[in-house]
């Protein structure tokens, strides 16, 4: 029986994702490196370092410089969600996390990002959710299961008890190797692995995900 919802945050309950890409695109540019939208898709989930080893590829820079471009990358970002209001909830977000509560059923977060209670602040959700695991929480980032194990436990449940609701390739297999049951959000090509597949939040609720699930 499900008794938690392990949602990550970037691109499931708010698109920061455009944001993450926006701040990587214009170091990308500063450093003449080629990158793009699509080049960005394959990052959803990654972790900054992570994400930044794979955009510089096999070109030559020192840690100090890594650091440095690391710095500038989360700058960028920072500054991009400080206008982050609750309105910028994605569509059907704010519906679900109502309807979960109200249910009993536990909700975390589990997002890479070492910036996310500051987006979770913004978007007005603190009160809504249960435990929050972070980009600070542990070692091992998606798409090892660590984080949303580490989520279960907070939340003080088996991960066979839990859901988790992502709609990244990486985070996907995350929750599959966690041993929990997965929904993914957005196209096939990213998330296709996932137990239920949809294309967004909006309009959904919690019965539809169990009868998808278990149906
Ligand atoms: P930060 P999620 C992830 O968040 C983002 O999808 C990914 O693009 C980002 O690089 C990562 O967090 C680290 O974020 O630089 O803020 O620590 O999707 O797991 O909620
Ligand atoms: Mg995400």
């Amino acid at each position: 029986k499900i008794q938690g919802v392990i949602f990550d945050l970037d691109g499931v309950l708010t698109d920061t994702a455009e944001f993450h890409y926006r701040a990587w695109q214009r170091l990308a540019d500063e450093e003449g490196i080629p990158f793009d939208r699509q080049a960005n898709e394959a990052l959803r989930g990654i972790s900054r370092r992570e994400s930044l080893m794979r955009i510089v590829g096999d070109r030559n820079y020192t840690e100090a410089q890594l650091e440095e471009m690391m710095e500038r990358k989360n700058r960028y970002y920072v500054e991009s969600i400080q206008d982050i209001t609750p309105n910028n909830l994605l569509p059907g977000a704010r519906e679900l996390l109502d309807e979960l509560r109200a249910a009993g059923i536990k909700i975390a977060i589990g997002s890479a990002s070492k910036n996310a209670r500051m987006v979770i602040e913004h978007l007005g959700i603190a009160d809504k959710v249960d435990a929050i695991a972070d980009g600070y929480s542990v070692q091992l980032s998606k798409p090892a299961p660590d984080l949303f194990l580490h989520a279960a436990e907070l939340l003080g449940l088996e991960p066979s008890q839990c859901v988790v609701v992502e709609d990244a390739e990486s985070g996907i297999e995350a929750g599959l190797a966690a041993g929990m049951l997965t929904v993914g959000l957005g196209p096939a090509e990213r998330v296709g692995k996932a137990h239920v597949v949809l294309p967004s939040l909006e309009g959904v609720t919690w019965e539809d995900l169990q009868s998808q699930l278990f149906g």
